[in-house]
Formats: structure tokens, C-alpha cells, sequence
């Protein structure tokens, strides 16, 4: 068993596509262990994003994922990290297949829908930036 962090970033929230993507996460036998709602702050989005600190995009990124609020979500099942990547699909939505997440409800490289780890050291520090240990504690 894999546990992976995802995003359900402003923009898909912002257009109601919530509900449409936890669906396909449960039609994927994907395990919600913990979610939640929130919206992030400047700094928030700024650590959660400092490995791309340097980037020319950094800017912007932190605007868009700070202009509304995202659904935070832990994901578990075999294979986890990979298999949620496979439903997001590639990072510029603009080019993604319509059957990916990223492709239906994603616009832009940047207003891209979804977030999901990479690897497990990342979804190990981004699980834990996001929730407590009681909320990812296994309730069974
Ligand atoms: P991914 O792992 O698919 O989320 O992609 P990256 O880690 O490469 O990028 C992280 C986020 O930076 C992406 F979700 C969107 C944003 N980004 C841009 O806005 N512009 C770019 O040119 C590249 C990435």
C-alpha cells in the first residue's frame, strides 16, 4: 500500500468540478484517507512550491494557487503516486489527453486542475505539510 498528496487546485474548485474529480478518484479504487478544504496564504503556497523558487513561473504559480480555495487530499492504494499521476496526466493541461483530469478540467501549464506527488519522499513531506498525524492516522 502507496499513500500520495493531491490538490484539487482554485481553478477546478472555482468551476464546481470538485465532486466530478473525488468521482473519477473513487471509480479509480483510489482510498481517500483525509481531506480537506482550505484556501492557502502567500507563504503557504510559496513553501509548499520552493523547490520551483527559482523558476520564472514561481510568481504566477503562487498567485493562482492563493486566488481561491483547493481541496487537500490524501490518496492510498497499491501503486498510489503513480496511478494518481496517470489519471491527472501531464503537467500542461493544454496538451493533455480529454481522457485525463488535467485534460478535462484543466486550461493552461499552469491552471492545470489537480496536483499529485511525484515520489514517495516528496508525498511523504507533502502529506505532512498539508495534515496532522491524527488526520492521517488509519480510522478504519
Ligand atoms: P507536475 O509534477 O506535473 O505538477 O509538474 P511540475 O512539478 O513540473 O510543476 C509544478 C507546477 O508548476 C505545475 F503544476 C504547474 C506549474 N508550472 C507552471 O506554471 N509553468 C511551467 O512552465 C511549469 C510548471
Amino acid at each position: 500500500m502507496q499513500r500520495t498528496f493531491a490538490i484539487i487546485k482554485p481553478d477546478a474548485v472555482a468551476a464546481g468540478h470538485q465532486g466530478a474529480i473525488l468521482a473519477k478518484i473513487q471509480e479509480a479504487g483510489l482510498r481517500i484517507v483525509a481531506l480537506k478544504s482550505l484556501r492557502l496564504t502567500k507563504a503557504q503556497a510559496e513553501g509548499f512550491y520552493a523547490v520551483h523558487r527559482e523558476r520564472p513561473f514561481f510568481g504566477s504559480l503562487v498567485t493562482f494557487m492563493t486566488e481561491g480555495p483547493v481541496v487537500a487530499l490524501c490518496l492510498e492504494g497499491e501503486n498510489a503516486i503513480k496511478r494518481w499521476r496517470d489519471l491527472m496526466g501531464p503537467t500542461n493541461a493544454s496538451e493533455a489527453p480529454k481522457d485525463t483530469l488535467r485534460g478535462q478540467f484543466g486550461t493552461s501549464i499552469e491552471r492545470n486542475a489537480t496536483h499529485g506527488s511525484d515520489a514517495p519522499e516528496t508525498a511523504a513531506y507533502e502529506l505532512g505539510f498539508f495534515f496532522s498525524g491524527l488526520e492521517l492516522a488509519d480510522l478504519g
